[in-house]
Parts: C-alpha cells; sequence; structure tokens
C-alpha cells in the first residue's frame, strides 16, 4: 500500500442534474480527510482544488449538458493525476460529480499502459454510469462516465489520456448497482460489463461479492476504486444528489473496503458525489471518510493485523 496520499479538489457540479458536488472536496476537509490520514501513518499532501469552468445551468444539445465544459474540468484532473502517478503518490480524487472519472480513470489507465501494469477499476455505484447522448433520460453527463472510458461517447471526452478506448470493459467491476435506464441495461450486456448489482449482494453476501471482483488481483495489478456516495444505502448516506434505496448498510460497506484494503493493491481512488448541500451536519462526509479509512487498512474488527490472508493474494 503506497503511504505518500495526495489529495486533489475538483469542485464542479457540471456533469450533474443537481447542483452542490461542487462543494464535495470542502466537505471531506471539514471532516478532518488530511488528520485522519496521517493518524494512518500516511504522508498527505493536500494539492488544494483544480480550477475549470463555472456550471453554466443550461439544457442538453444533442445530448449532452455542458460538454464543453466537461471536458475542460476532465483534462484538467486526468493532469493532475497522472501528474501525481508519476511521482509514485497514491492520488486521490475529491469531487466533484462522477463526470470527472473520466480524467482521473484514464490518466490511471494511461500510467498502467505505460508501466506495464494491470489495472481493475472498481466501481461503486447505484448507477451503472453507462449512459450514452443517444440512451439518457437528462444529458447528464455524470451518467456517461464508464461509456466514455470504455470509448463510447463524444470524441472530446473518449480520447482524453491519448488511447481510445481508455479502458476495456474486462478491466471493470461493478458493484452495488440498483438503477439503471433501459436502453442502458442493454447495452452494458452488450459490451460484457461485469456488474455485481444489489440482487448479486442481497444473495451471496458482500464476502462473495467482493472475492469474485476482486478474483486475479495479484502483485501486478494496480487498483483504482471510483466510490460514488450514492453507492451506499440513502439511510446512512443522505448527502448526495441521486440517492437509490436498497443500497449496501454500514457494515456491508465496511467489509467491501476492508476486503479491497487486504488486497494491498489499492494505489488510487475517487470520492465522488457528495452533496454538502443535501446532507445532515456533514453526516455522509463522515461517513465516507470512515470507509476511506477502511480502505486504508483501518479495520473495524478486532484483529492482530490488518492483513488477512486470502486466497490469490
Ligand atoms: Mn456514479
Amino acid at each position: 500500500m503506497h503511504r505518500q496520499v495526495s489529495l486533489i479538489g475538483a469542485p464542479t457540479d457540471v456533469g450533474a442534474g443537481t447542483r452542490g458536488s461542487g462543494m464535495g472536496p470542502e466537505a471531506l476537509r471539514v471532516a478532518n480527510i488530511v488528520p485522519l490520514l496521517e493518524s494512518h501513518g500516511i504522508e498527505v499532501l493536500d494539492r488544494g482544488n483544480l480550477a475549470g469552468p463555472a456550471n453554466p445551468w443550461a439544457p442538453p444539445v444533442e445530448g449532452y449538458r455542458h460538454l464543453a465544459a466537461v471536458v475542460a474540468w476532465n483534462e484538467s484532473v486526468h493532469n493532475a493525476i497522472y501528474k501525481e502517478l508519476g511521482l509514485g503518490r497514491f492520488p486521490i480524487l475529491m469531487g466533484g460529480d462522477h463526470c470527472l472519472a473520466i480524467g482521473s480513470i484514464s490518466a490511471v489507465a494511461r500510467h498502467c499502459r505505460e508501466t506495464g501494469r494491470k489495472l481493475r477499476v472498481l466501481w461503486l455505484d447505484a448507477h451503472a454510469d453507462f449512459n450514452t447522448n443517444l440512451l439518457t433520460p437528462s444529458g447528464n453527463i455524470h451518467g456517461m462516465p464508464v461509456a466514455c472510458l470504455c470509448g463510447r461517447g463524444p470524441r472530446e471526452l473518449v480520447e482524453i489520456g491519448g488511447h481510445i478506448p481508455a479502458l476495456s470493459p474486462r478491466e471493470v467491476r461493478q458493484i452495488g448497482i440498483r438503477s439503471v435506464d433501459p436502453g442502458e441495461k442493454q447495452l452494458v450486456h452488450e459490451v460484457g460489463l461485469e456488474v455485481f448489482d444489489m440482487r448479486y449482494v442481497d444473495e451471496m453476501g458482500m464476502r462473495a461479492t467482493m472475492d469474485a471482483a476482486l478474483v486475479d488481483v495479484d502483485s501486478d495489478t494496480h487498483v483504482h476504486v471510483s466510490f460514488d456516495v450514492d453507492f451506499l444505502d440513502p439511510e446512512i448516506a443522505p448527502g448526495v444528489g441521486t440517492t437509490v434505496p436498497g443500497g449496501p448498510t454500514y457494515r456491508e460497506a465496511q467489509l467491501c473496503m476492508e476486503m479491497i484494503a487486504d488486497t494491498g493493491r489499492l494505489a488510487s481512488l475517487d470520492v465522488m458525489e457528495l452533496n454538502p448541500a443535501l446532507d445532515v451536519r456533514n453526516r455522509t462526509a463522515e461517513v465516507a471518510l470512515e470507509l476511506i479509512e477502511s480502505l486504508f487498512g483501518k479495520s473495524t474488527l478486532m484483529r492482530k493485523s490488518a492483513v488477512v490472508p486470502r486466497e490469490g493474494s
């Protein structure tokens, strides 16, 4: 596990259908992200916030809302994340809405390509985020980042990072999914995206789900977590714009994060869609931080060692 973390704030809600996630980075700082990570022996550099265009709050054009602004923000995120990876540091992108994962994950994929590492993206979300401009009911690009990363989207977004597609669907595992638009569902099946939806989690349990999602992660794998806070059940995480009931409970989410930590391969992270305007006394930011601590090896269980030997790890 990397012990040198760089925090990068991307204070924008340009891809979302509800305003407010642009305040996410500051809510994480207020909830003490820096001292909490430091308390686990991690060296933290807060690089501050990226700058970018204001949210134009305009209707869709050809099925996209705010495409030019989304491109500008994602280019900026891509460059910042790519730079941190090149320095050998562990970047945490503090969103911001989930459209910014196009910039961060294209940077991670580029870094892995250049360093010959395998990539496993764990997409923790209530939504598949696999819409296109033809399928989208809203035009909000935060519903499209996985499709864009897999080469389906507007050229300006698909080519960020210089390799089309940035990512193969085979490198992605989606966990916690419970809200997918009809056309989107068909496309997800078509490209063969591996989805552990909430029915799978209900039937198999979080442990078997994570065992399956982490299979074949080895010492040569870069694990990236893209954590949309709406992954969590709204009971524990009300501070997001697109809550969907029936998500993982606090304990299930903790186990998910702990099992990712156990691989020792987590090397980059997005924390997205946290919306302080909808939160209750910053509670969602605090829950998100408790989960981030688990990702960095804080076990909520009584264990002699944070590392539990697992098959294949
Ligand atoms: Mn999302």
